[in-house]
């Protein structure tokens, strides 16, 4: 299982500290999310930012777009050199083209369903993405409560790819914690970690106790 850290709900005027603890903790990913003020109403990460994070970090990065038009923000992004661009599967009427288009840089594809979206639409490109993030919250904003209904969709799209060689990872995003992980049986292959489990300050844990703990539930 791999655990990712959403540089989103970082402290912010101290990313370079968030960075070591980070990277300390056993986190393996930072999850970026990038919002366009459209498709949510929100925005967050520009790609020179994340190009100055990937100068100061050796983790790889994740990249979530929560825009419309993927087709213009992947060629702006693929200059960060992530490890996996995804995009919403909502926000395309081509999934194939945009498959391809990642592809062509050498990034790994995801492909993003919201909550609202049944899962069965994705099952066409599940041979083709690399990964398939599926949102626990809406998109747009941290600090929100998990959606139940997505825990069954996590069950239902495993059970479909049981036995595939080359399965997609599945990667969840929304209000990940210890009880959430619990509910969804550890099912899920990568966990985003945001303020519900990693960048709180409810107790004086260190990051790495934090993500310890969690690593053991989903052993
Ligand atoms: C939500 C975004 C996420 C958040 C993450 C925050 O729009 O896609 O990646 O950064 O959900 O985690 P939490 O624990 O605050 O929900
Ligand atoms: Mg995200």
């Amino acid at each position: 299982k791999i655990f990712a850290a959403s540089i989103m709900c970082a402290d912010q005027m101290n990313v370079l500290a968030e960075v070591k603890k980070v990277e300390d903790s056993g986190c393996e990913l930072w999850h970026c999310d990038v919002m366009d003020g459209v498709f949510v109403e929100n925005m967050a990460l520009f790609p020179e930012w994340l190009a100055a994070l990937k100068q100061v970090t050796k983790l790889p990065l994740d990249i979530h777009l929560a825009t419309v038009t993927p087709e213009k923000f992947i060629p702006m992004f693929a200059k960060v050199e992530p490890a996996v661009i995804s995009f919403h599967i909502e926000a395309v009427q081509d999934v194939e083209e945009m498959i391809a288009l990642i592809h062509s840089y050498g990034i790994k594809a995801g492909l993003a369903i919201n909550p609202e979206t049944p899962i069965e639409a994705v099952y066409p490109y599940l041979n083709t993405v690399d990964m398939l993030l599926i949102m626990t919250v809406n998109p747009g904003f941290s600090g929100q409560t998990i959606q139940p209904a997505t825990i069954q969709k996590i069950r239902q799209v495993k059970q479909h790819l049981a036995g595939w060689p080359n399965a997609p990872l599945i990667e969840v995003d929304g209000n990940i914690y210890d009880q959430t992980i619990q509910d969804m049986q550890a099912l899920a292959d990568i966990y985003v970690l945001g303020t519900s489990a990693l960048f709180h300050t409810n107790d004086q844990t260190s990051y790495k106790e934090r993500v310890d703990y969690l690593k053991q539930l989903t052993d």
